[in-house]
């Protein structure tokens, strides 16, 4: 290339202005902003693929059979991660070669960005379910976003050494070093180093931000596509017919069974984890005499039960929602710990979550309850991520937090000494779901016509069921509501009352029964340290 000639605008870089250093520097930050976009606008728009992740998959595809097997069972689930961190660290590599390149050649360094973004264009078109358009709408992002950031981060390196006495812009605004000042770069005051770094550090920070929140999108797109695939076999044990009259159907009152959608969540996790099936696995350790690990299509293949089961959190108050009613499948715990051999001294059943939550509760409980489960099935459909997925615990009568392990990675038998994840902050080691009615029609606060109304509801006691519900309007007498038919001693059960509703404001309260026959005490407790309780009690206003 030849200094004298016509400059381009991408030329306009200043040749050797530059230190290769630089340029790599550059270059990097470039690849970064260029992976970081495309992973985001991929993520962004759904049934888009990943570029690096399909690179990934083209080099699995690429690679001789006995290569991939002996991968895989050197680094075991670790193998995609590696696989992605070499696709990264070969970009980075490259993007450090780009940016060398163009200090003196930004076009042909700005070509190998396109030729980069094309590589993973055609890697991901190779995917059938990959969409022509918008494929190659991610790949336009990303060279797009390598070249500029290339170009931007060159010219304030350049523009650093305008500052620099050895150096002057010339006519054209570009920079050319006088005569004799090759040791200018290293010269080149730290000020605007210190510039160009910041600039160069504070675009990888972001592409690394953008790629990785749009990885995490993708990964959601992913997993909708998996659990859509996946066919639950048929229980060995079905749950029991709805009886007609199980839900009465009044409005306003909560349904029989919560939707996956609407069913209350509580979790640790500050983003849901997304665990892929193929990679997942369940182990089951600790105190038994055969320890052992199921695949995902492992544990598909054990017989599973059906059970309708209603779940609550410790933390709700009385008169709350965090607790739902759903219909569970998946495979008994009892099994599982009667293949691995329970040893003396196991008492307490750990389980352990993919993100390192963990749930405690006694093993006698497991082994009495045979709805106790591995479920890997709510209502009817595969886990929902927030739920768990592909696999967590179900305990009928249990609080979550000792019991319902979500994104179940191990069942960990251990003794009693063994402290789950909340136990040490300042909640009971025991975790019995307390008897409680709940009051849904009418709602609290509101106000009704005066008349015929009804006062209904759901009261729950896992693993007794609920024999009665009484309610008290006012200073009157406290008076039996109507239930729904039983489903299971396991389910919440709707009540309701008729109510001739006369103008002015009410408190109504509502007490249940259990199938121990305790009725719900009215002592009031906050939730800690092991669950509210007292009589919901609400207040509404009747109008003329
Ligand atoms: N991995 C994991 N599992 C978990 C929790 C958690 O924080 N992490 N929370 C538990 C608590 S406190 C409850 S009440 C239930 C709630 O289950 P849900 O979100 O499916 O309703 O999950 C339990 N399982
Ligand atoms: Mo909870």
């Amino acid at each position: 290339m030849t200094q004298s000639g016509e400059r381009s605008p991408a030329q306009d870089i200043g040749p050797r202005a530059v230190r290769r250093s630089t340029g790599a520097v550059a270059g990097i930050a470039a690849v970064a902003a260029a992976l970081g976009m495309a992973e985001l606008v991929a993520g962004l728009i759904p049934d888009a693929r990943s570029l690096v992740v399909s690179v990934g998959d083209a080099v699995i595809d690429s690679v001789p059979g006995w290569l991939e097997r002996a991968a895989i069972s050197t680094l075991g689930s670790a193998d995609k991660p590696v696989l992605i961190g070499g696709v990264l660290v070969v970009s980075v590599l490259l993007g450090a070669a780009l940016g060398v390149l163009a200090r003196r050649r930004f076009a042909v360094a700005a070509a190998g960005f396109v030729a980069f973004a094309a590589l993973g264009v055609v890697a991901a078109l190779s995917d059938p379910r990959s969409q022509v358009f918008i494929t190659l709408l991610v790949g336009v992002v990303g060279a797009a976003v390598g070249v500029a950031v290339l170009h931007l981060l060159l010219r304030v390196a350049r523009s650093g050494q305008a500052a620099d006495p050895a150096c002057a812009p010339d006519e054209t605004g570009a920079v050319a070093p006088r005569a004799g000042s090759t040791a200018v770069a290293a010269e080149r005051p730290p000020v605007d180093r210190r510039r160009f770094l910041s600039l160069a550090g504070g675009t990888t920070a972001l592409a690394v931000l953008a790629g990785v929140g749009g990885y995490l999108l993708a990964g959601r797109e992913r997993l909708a596509e998996v659990r859509a695939a996946i066919r639950l076999p048929r229980p060995v044990r079905q749950a029991g017919p709805v009886p007609a009259g199980a839900d009465l159907e009044v409005p306003g009152l909560t349904p029989l069974f919560t939707p996956n959608e609407e069913f209350y969540r509580i979790d640790t996790a500050l983003r849901v984890p997304i665990v892929d099936p193929d990679e997942w696995q369940l182990e089951v350790r600790g105190m038994v005499d055969e320890p052992f690990t199921l695949t995902y299509a492992e544990l598909m293949e054990l017989p599973q039960i059906e059970a309708d089961i209603t779940l609550a959190c410790v933390s709700n108050e009385v008169g709350g929602d965090l607790v739902g009613n759903a219909r569970w499948q998946g495979v008994p715990l009892r099994a599982l710990l009667d293949r691995a051999g329970l040893q003396e001294g196991a008492t307490q059943l750990i389980g352990r979550s993919v993100d390192g939550f963990t749930a405690g509760f006694p093993v006698l409980t497991a082994l009495d309850l045979e709805e106790a489960m591995v479920a890997v099935a709510m209502n009817g459909e595969p886990l929902p991520a927030e739920h768990g997925f592909p696999a967590r615990l179900v305990v009928p009568g249990l609080y979550g937090y000792v019991s319902a392990t979500k994104w179940l990675s191990a069942i960990e038998l251990t003794d009693w000494d063994v402290d789950g994840y909340w136990i040490p902050r300042g909640w009971a080691k025991e975790g019995p779901i307390k008897t409680q009615a709940r009051i849904d029609v009418p709602r609290s606060g509101r106000s009704v016509p005066a008349g015929r109304a009804v006062i209904a509801g759901v009261a729950w006691a896992p693993t007794r069921g609920i024999e009665g519900v009484e309610v008290r309007v006012d200073d009157g007498p406290w008076r039996d509501a109507e239930l729904a038919e039983r489903l299971d001693v396991d389910c919440w059960r709707q009540w309701f009352l008729p109510w001739d509703a006369t103008p002015g404001r009410h408190v109504i309260a509502a007490r249940a029964t259990d199938g121990a026959g305790e009725v719900q005490t009215d002592e009031r407790t906050p939730v800690a340290p092991d669950g509210a309780s007292g009589y919901p009690i609400i207040e509404v206003r009747v109008e003329d």
